[in-house]
């Protein structure tokens, strides 16, 4: 076993939604650091309106570093010791609105004269409407008017100051693509910045015309993978990279995200509608070569659209994970959390290689010898073969059954697991027995 985890560059990132700062702080030390996550997306970290839902979120009502997951000085901690583990923080950035209800914001201060006079629902066949009108009844900001940009650049350098190091633009379809880029431009050094842009069939507002800023949501991704996996229908999948819109390299890609499994719950594969598949999906999304991925880590919320986080801040041992505690965690699902050492090793070779396909429903590829990834959605029926993997001889860690401890260089079985932990090259061959509704991976380091 050559090289080690921490040393391969960070591909993938994590969404920790509503997890407190302390906390990812932790997470950040104990697991996220040492797994080889880039980054954290937080949410959205300032004083908003005060309902206990999840969305009271994104109705900001100041900028001030205060709110659900706690104080400025614990954010400020957060970002330090994060940065000090190699995992970045991307804030979740609300600005192209303010709460709903009122027009004046002391705090900032915003007064009614900084929105724009739209009060309209929105009609997305309407570029104008899409970019000026209130999104659900949110205030819509004037973000063509300079106070207001250099108030939102103050927020953000606000950010940057603390260590932030990326940003997450929330609503980014509905600020003209130039304002954002305005804003930009007043910000303090070089921060990655994704854009939550929404491509749908027919609409106007393009996330092509973001990319010059900076990364886009893929949403087609996420949208086409889901039902790929609920189906059993995959083996097309080899080709999704080439059905975006966007270039790989302005991608930001993810099973589904927190909007997704509550708005569009027949859309996205996600951990409430099928287990087995949504984890496939995961793994999937990690060994294929197209985008930024971000994990989405939640909590249960049983339908209930507005359910907060649940009350109880603990996400570790029994509180967290397959058990039925209240917080998913699907980060610390072995086969996800280890796959984003299979991204950050293959990150070289960029391309799929050694393409096979069973019926519709079992594939296996791997990443130009780097590593090698066998998945059979077919319920009920093992893979038993021996594969071309184009990988170098060897023995190596079956990192879905097994973890790999950089530290004795040993590859552990996972104690809940009965399958292969330990696959071997020869001569580039090596024998896989993957279980239905299994997978199977193997990288270089
Ligand atoms: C809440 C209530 C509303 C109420 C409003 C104001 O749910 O009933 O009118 O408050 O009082 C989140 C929640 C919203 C919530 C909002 C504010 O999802 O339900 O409203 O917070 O608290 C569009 C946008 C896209 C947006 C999605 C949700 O284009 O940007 O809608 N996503 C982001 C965040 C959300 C967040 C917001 C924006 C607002 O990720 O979590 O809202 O900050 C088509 C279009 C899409 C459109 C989609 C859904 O697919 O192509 O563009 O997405 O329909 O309408
Ligand atoms: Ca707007």
């Amino acid at each position: 076993y050559a090289s080690s985890v921490t040393a391969a560059p960070r591909t993938a990132f994590v969404h920790l939604f509503e997890w407190k700062w302390e906390d990812i702080a932790q997470e950040c030390e104990t697991f996220l650091g040492p797994k080889g996550f880039a980054a954290v997306q937080v949410s959205p970290p300032t004083k908003s309106h005060n309902a206990g839902a999840w969305w009271s979120r994104y109705q900001p009502v100041s900028y001030s570093f205060e709110g659900r997951s706690g104080s400025r000085g614990q954010f400020q901690d957060m970002v330090q010791r994060c940065k000090n583990v190699g995992v970045d923080i991307y804030v979740d950035a609300v600005i192209n609105h303010m709460a709903a209800y009122d027009r004046n914001f002391p705090e900032v201060p915003y007064g009614p004269n900084d929105f724009n006079s739209c009060t309209s629902d929105i009609d997305y066949g309407n570029r104008w409407q899409v970019q000026n009108c209130d999104l659900v009844g949110l205030n819509d900001l004037k973000t063509g008017s300079e106070y207001v940009r250099q108030k939102i650049a103050d927020y953000m350098n606000d950010a940057i100051s603390m260590g932030v190091a990326g940003f997450r633009i929330d609503a980014a379809k509905h600020i003209p693509a130039g304002d954002i880029a305005a804003i930009k431009g007043k910000l303090n050094g070089n921060p990655y910045i994704f854009q939550e842009v929404i491509g749908a069939p027919g609409e106007p507002v393009r996330p092509t015309e973001y990319t010059y800023i900076g990364d886009v949501t893929e949403f087609e991704f996420a949208r086409k993978l889901g039902p790929a996996f609920r189906d059993s229908n995959i083996a097309w999948l080899r080709d999704l990279g080439n059905q975006m819109e966007l270039s790989s390299a302005d991608a930001v890609t993810f099973v589904t995200n927190h909007d997704e499994e509550r708005h569009n719950p027949g859309g996205p594969i996600w951990h409430g509608v099928q287990g087995d598949g949504y984890f496939l999906a995961n793994v999937f999304a990690l060994a294929y070569p197209y985008g930024y991925p971000k994990i989405m880590s939640g909590y249960y919320f049983n339908g209930d659209f507005d359910a907060g986080p649940p009350s109880s801040g603990v996400h570790t041992g029994n509180a967290c994970g397959f058990d039925g505690g209240n917080w998913v965690c699907e980060h610390k699902w072995r086969g996800i959390a280890n796959m984003v050492g299979f991204r950050n090793h293959t990150a070289g070779e960029w391309s799929i290689t050694n393409w096979w396909q069973g019926g519709n429903d079992q594939i296996a590829f791997g990443r130009g010898g780097l590593g090698f990834v066998v998945i059979n959605k077919r319920y009920g029926s093992s893979i038993n073969q021996s594969f071309d993997t184009g990988m170098p001889d060897g023995q190596y860690c079956n990192i879905i059954e097994a973890n790999f401890d950089e530290s004795t260089g040993q590859c552990n079985a996972a104690a809940d697991s009965s399958g292969q932990s330990v696959i071997t090259v020869s001569g580039g061959q090596a024998n896989f027995t993957v279980g239905g509704d299994q997978a199977a991976a193997i990288h270089v380091g």
